[in-house]
């Protein structure tokens, strides 16, 4: 299937022409424009979930080479939109490809998670970081992989190109792993802040050409995690946070973008002000709290705590109509957080049928 692609296609690194879609109905959400029902996807939707995707990856070498291998990374995008009949997809990768590229390789151990075998310690360490275009350029395989995907996907649904806010790589950067309290992140952003405001400035200006590439490429719309936003105090997010996730929204004026704050519930109302399209919303804010912080013009996207998905399907489907139904417009149907690698697959197709079945 792929060599089809690769013989047929052109792939320049130019411009990728526009593809009329034939299923836009994330885009209007996204724009705030009235829809027949609301589109659906999940994140982390491709991923061990998915038998497909278990079958390829126990033939590879690791997460990496599939990160790194367009034609791999196009595969693995495009089976939930098969499988699942989401409204979506989101490009296979992850947010860390962006600090690899600035200067610090990251490995991706199995059962355990990413790990970075150099971390920043020192404003020496920051001085010494590639950032901005040069920086960005290295991301090719992640462009070619949203170019052969636009092309396989042949306008069926739209492509979502994302990355990692600056905060969130930032405590990864320091952290040099996963945490449950990136307290040596948090600790430098209190002993050096003009080093992090250096650090944060350096990670934005990478994401904000990153981010071109991938919509030059082929990307639609594109989606911001900030998932350790909620480990930051409101001081601090206001400081640390929100300004740099402003400098890429006003930076990114050709697609739609979508602001993913994880438990930034304190911060709703700023968010709300942010230059962008659809604000994510996680399960610890309600429906109505959301609205009313953020405000009538933006769309918001979520928010089914991921743990839903092990229920019985009744109570999957009451619980994915009240969400519907609390939302109202200018809504984009998702977990609040990304589905668990575990959830049976019978239990995701449940969900986003009981989305596309509201009120048929
Ligand atoms: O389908 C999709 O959603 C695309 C795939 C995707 C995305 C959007 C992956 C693949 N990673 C991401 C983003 C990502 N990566 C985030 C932001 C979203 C979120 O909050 O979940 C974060 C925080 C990461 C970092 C990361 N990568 C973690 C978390 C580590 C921690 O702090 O505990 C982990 C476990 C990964 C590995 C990873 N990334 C993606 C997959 C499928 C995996 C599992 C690795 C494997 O299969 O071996």
């Amino acid at each position: 299937m792929m060599n089809d692609i690769m013989e047929n296609e052109q792939l320049s690194t130019e411009e990728v022409q526009p593809l009329a879609l034939k299923n836009d109905l994330l885009l209007r959400a996204a724009r705030g424009e009235q829809v027949e029902r609301p589109p659906v996807w999940l994140m982390r939707q491709a991923g061990r979930i998915l038998p497909q995707y278990r079958e390829l990856r126990g033939k590879l070498s690791g997460f990496k080479e599939l990160v790194e291998t367009p034609e791999l990374a196009c595969e693995v995008t495009i089976q939930p939109v098969d499988e699942l009949g989401v409204d979506a997809a989101i490009i296979f990768s992850d947010i860390l490809v962006v600090p690899e590229v600035m200067g610090l390789r990251y490995e991706m151990i199995p059962g355990k998670g990413p790990m970075f075998p150099m971390t920043i310690q020192l404003e020496e360490d920051v001085d010494k970081l590639i950032a901005g275009e040069k920086a960005a350029l290295q991301l090719d395989y992640v462009y070619k992989a949203i170019q052969l995907t636009k092309a396989e996907l042949n306008g069926r649904v739209p492509l979502i190109g994302f990355c990692g806010a600056p905060w969130t790589l930032m405590a990864y950067m320091i952290e040099g792993s996963g945490s449950k309290t990136f307290s040596k992140a948090r600790r430098f952003l209190y002993k050096k802040p003009i080093s992090s405001h250096v650090l944060l400035q350096k990670i934005t200006d990478t994401t904000v050409d990153y981010l071109k590439g991938q919509i030059k490429a082929g990307a639609d719309l594109v989606q911001v995690f900030d998932s350790w936003a909620g480990i930051l105090s409101p001081e601090q997010y206001k400081v640390f946070g929100l300004p740099y996730l402003k400098q890429i929204c006003e930076s990114i004026t050709e697609v739609p973008v979508t602001v993913f704050a994880k438990n930034a519930w304190f911060a709703l109302d700023e968010l709300g002000k942010l230059d962008c399209n659809v604000i994510g919303i996680d399960w610890n804010t309600t429906a109505q709290n959301a609205r009313e912080m953020v405000g009538t013009t933006k769309a918001l996207q979520g928010n089914l705590d991921p743990c839903l998905l092990y229920a019985p399907e009744d109570v999957i489907c009451s619980a994915t109509h009240k969400m519907v139904r609390d939302f109202g417009d200018k809504y984009i149907a998702n977990l609040g957080h990304g589905v668990y690698p575990d959830t049976p697959l019978d239990n995701v197709k449940i969900f986003v049928d009981a989305v596309k079945s509201f009120g048929a």
